[in-house]
């Protein structure tokens, strides 16, 4: 049975993958800062697989590796890593924008994903194996309006999975990133800071994605043969053809 590590998994993308991957018996090291939301996926999701879960703020580099190299015995040999914790700060022009939404951006969306990788990558390094896929986005692709130091943490996790990819190939270690366009979620709520109602307007008049959606893809990744790595992949709604061109009917 394999053992993957969600980053992010209190939430939309994370969470659906968590649901995914314990209904087809993969166990589960479950990471986020909300405490009670990672004990309720445990509870559920622990009639289904076996479930561990550790609360933290990925921007803490000590906790981050104190935590990951210290994982009890049973947990500790790790075959799949989803580095999916993120979020958006803000959508303002670059010169009017919050310089501690930068951080907050270059921190998790960046270092975090980094302090994760450099604490799990050394263990699939000496058995030869095992699978990382980064959740970069459209976001990391091109940049649109107001998206500025966002698209920026994006277009580096698309440089760090293609980095991976070429520094681990000799260990058999497959590399991919999962680049998703509008997905329905926490996400947009986070970036306008708690506004719930400008958060909605987000997805009005078209079908987003659903987290169900990534997780669904997410899965078909991680189960393919050991010789095949899906090394990139681009997932828009139908509605949307890019960054620019979105399909309202409002
Ligand atoms: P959500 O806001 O629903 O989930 C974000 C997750 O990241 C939560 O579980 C949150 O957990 C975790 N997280 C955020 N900050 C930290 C932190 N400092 N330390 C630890 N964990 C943290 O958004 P999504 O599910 O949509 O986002 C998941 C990923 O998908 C992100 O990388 C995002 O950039 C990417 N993405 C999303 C798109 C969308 O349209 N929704 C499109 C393209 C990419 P907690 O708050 O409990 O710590
Ligand atoms: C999220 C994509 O376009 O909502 O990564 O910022 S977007």
């Amino acid at each position: 049975m394999k053992t993957a590590l969600i980053t992010g998994a209190t939430s939309g993308i994370g969470k659906a993958t968590a649901y995914k991957f314990a209904t087809e018996g993969i166990r589960l090291i479950l990471c986020g800062r909300r405490k009670e939301r990672l004990e309720e996926l445990k509870n559920e999701l622990g009639k289904k697989t076996d479930v561990h879960i550790e609360s933290f703020d990925i921007r803490d580099r000590k906790k981050v590796m104190e935590i990951l190299t210290n994982l009890p015995e049973e947990f500790s040999e790790i075959d799949i890593l989803i580095n999916n914790a993120g979020n958006a700060h803000g959508l303002e022009p670059i010169h009017e924008a919050d310089i501690d939404d930068f951080e907050a951006m270059l921190d998790i969306n960046v270092k975090g994903l980094l302090y994760v990788s450099k604490a799990i990558m050394p263990g699939m390094v000496s058995k030869k194996s095992g699978h990382i896929i980064n959740i970069g986005s459209t976001a990391g692709k091109g940049v649109y309006p107001n998206g500025n130091v966002y698209c920026a943490s994006k277009f580096a996790v698309d440089a760090i999975s293609k980095a991976m990819r070429i520094d681990l190939n000799k260990y058999g270690i497959r590399v991919g990133e999962v680049n998703p366009g509008f997905v329905e979620t926490e996400f947009s709520v986070v970036r306008f800071k708690g506004d719930v109602e400008k958060a909605k307007k987000v997805y009005e008049g078209f079908q987003a994605l659903k987290p169900e959606d990534l997780a669904d893809i997410l899965y078909f990744i991680v189960s393919r043969p050991a010789h095949v790595n899906i090394a990139d992949v681009l997932v828009l709604p139908t509605a949307q053809a890019s960054n620019y061109i979105l399909n309202r009917k409002t």
